[in-house]
This record gives structure tokens, sequence and C-alpha cells, in this order.
């Protein structure tokens, strides 16, 4: 009896740890994936921008140039390299300032927004690399302009 009464225990017991060890490492996997969540880099939000041209950018820039019409005001513009130029369209249609040649623009890739600024937005491009470039109105391919960076 009082054999049975141990071995009744020790099943009690075992069963009682296992339960405990099952909760700690329960706890454990909690705690690791809290942690995990936490140490998780900062989501990238260039997904999500709702300004994935930069039409919304206010940053200072060396030149400003109007999109009004079809035509470029002031057609030509002389920076220095690293400068920027912003392109702001007072037109009521869309306008897309963008490298030559039309269409690849592939003389100077980076230099198109690859969508048009919307009437009474703006883009704007920091030129890093010496040259006079040439550009059009990809929607207008006959308005062209200049910028040469020096
Ligand atoms: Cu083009």
């Amino acid at each position: 009896m009082i054999e049975k009464r141990n071995n009744i225990f020790s099943t009690n017991f075992v069963f009682f740890m296992t339960s405990k060890i099952i909760a700690i490492l329960i706890v454990i996997i909690a705690l690791g994936a809290g942690i995990a969540f936490l140490l998780k880099p900062a989501k990238d939000d260039s997904v999500l921008t709702p300004d994935p041209a930069g039409f919304l950018d206010n940053s200072p820039v060396a030149v400003t140039v109007v999109m009004d019409g079809e035509k470029f005001i002031p057609e030509m513009v002389t920076i220095k390299k690293g400068e920027k130029v912003r392109w702001i369209n007072q037109d009521t249609n869309q306008h897309w300032p963008a490298s030559d040649l039309h269409p690849t623009h592939a003389i100077y890739p980076e230099f198109d927004p690859l969508e048009g600024v919307p009437p009474g937005k703006s883009w704007t491009f920091a030129f890093t690399k010496i040259g006079t470039w040439k550009y059009h109105d990809h929607l207008h391919p006959l308005t062209r302009g200049v910028i040469e960076v020096k």
C-alpha cells in the first residue's frame, strides 16, 4: 500500500514536473519570439510610400524649372555637380521630364521620374554626373531642355 502510494506520488510528481518544464519552454519560446519581433529590422517603407516618385520632395534646390504647356522654363540650366533641380508642373496636364534619348532615357537613366508629374506637383533630381544632359518631356517629346552640370 505504501509502495503504491509512492508510485502514485512519483507519477504525479513526474506529471507535475513535465507540465512545469513544458510551461517554462512555452514561456522561453514566447520570449524568444517577442525578442525576435523587437529585433526585426525596420520594414522597408519604400513599398508603402505614397510618394514613390518623390513628387513631394521639398528639399532645397539650385534651380526650379517650370513646366507650363509644352515648354520648360528656363530651357537651359547650369548647375554644379551634386546640386538639385526641381521641375514644377504648373500646367493642367501631366509632364514627364526625362533624359534623352526618347523613349529609353538611356543616356542618364536615373534622370527619369518613371511616371508623369501630375498637375500641381513637382519632381526633384540631384545631378551627380558632370555633363551636358539633354532631356525632353516624355509625354510631349518635342518639348526639350538642357541641364549642364559642371
Ligand atoms: Cu521619353
